[in-house]
């Protein structure tokens, strides 16, 4: 290792090792309880909710560390009923004949359609933006690694946070979504990765037994 630039101790919390077994059990059985929530009630929930999950988020790792990822949270209802509209317009056309009907077959246990409501009446959209390339301060352009990589976990991070803080949250990949740097005013070497959304479920919200289907332990993981 080159310590050729500064470095200052690690701060680590050491547990015994049972109680890090006990602390990791009940975290997996927490995350474990998530589901995603496709009816949402419009109850408001606070901005500070939000921005604390942004800040785990950011702390996420990345290639090289340039964090190559913008949030954008929007609770505007204008662009809410905006982003809405651009969304249901690119499903009609994906429900309607653009997916393969192997891709509708398999979204068929989810009984999702083209109708996306929750966008216009969930409290809050977080847009995840990946960064493809930044700058450096001189200027020039400065490359981005492992960008859909560190964006996906910054977004696990996002989703398990939210979670935590006790909000129903739902990941939105509505295809195409370019319309989503031009609705929010992103520079072009933003793109769009995913909405997740977030707020309370609605009274009575139902989720798919299709969803609670998980592969068991012992056919997703090998230990060696
Ligand atoms: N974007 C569409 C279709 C969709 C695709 C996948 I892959 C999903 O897991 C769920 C939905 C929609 O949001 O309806």
């Amino acid at each position: 290792m080159n310590h050729d630039y500064p470095h200052v101790p690690l701060e680590f919390h050491e547990y015994p090792p049972a109680e890090m077994a006990a602390r990791a059990r009940a975290f997996a059985d927490e995350l474990m309880r998530r589901r995603t929530v496709r009816d949402f009630s419009d109850r408001p929930v606070p901005r500070e909710i939000v921005a604390a999950a942004i800040d785990a988020a950011r702390h996420a790792p990345s290639g090289a560390n340039h964090q190559p990822w913008h949030f954008v949270a929007v609770s505007d209802a204008a662009l809410k009923r905006r982003i809405r509209a651009a969304a249901e317009a690119e499903e009609k056309a994906f429900y309607s004949g653009r997916a393969s009907a192997e891709w509708l077959e398999a979204l068929r246990p989810l009984g999702t359609d083209w109708q996306k409501p929750f966008l216009e009446i969930a409290p809050w959209l977080i847009v995840v933006f990946a960064e493809q390339w930044g700058r450096w301060p001189d200027g020039r352009r400065r490359k981005n690694y492992y960008v859909p990589e560190s964006t996906g976990i910054a977004s696990g991070f996002l989703l398990a946070c939210l979670h935590h803080a006790g909000l129903a949250t739902l990941t939105h990949t509505p295809n195409p979504m370019a319309f989503l740097g031009e609705t929010l005013g992103r520079p072009k070497n933003e793109k769009a990765i995913m909405i997740i959304v977030a707020g309370y479920p609605a009274a009575g919200a139902v989720v798919p037994t299709h969803a609670l289907q998980k592969k068991p332990l012992g056919d997703v993981a090998t230990f060696l």
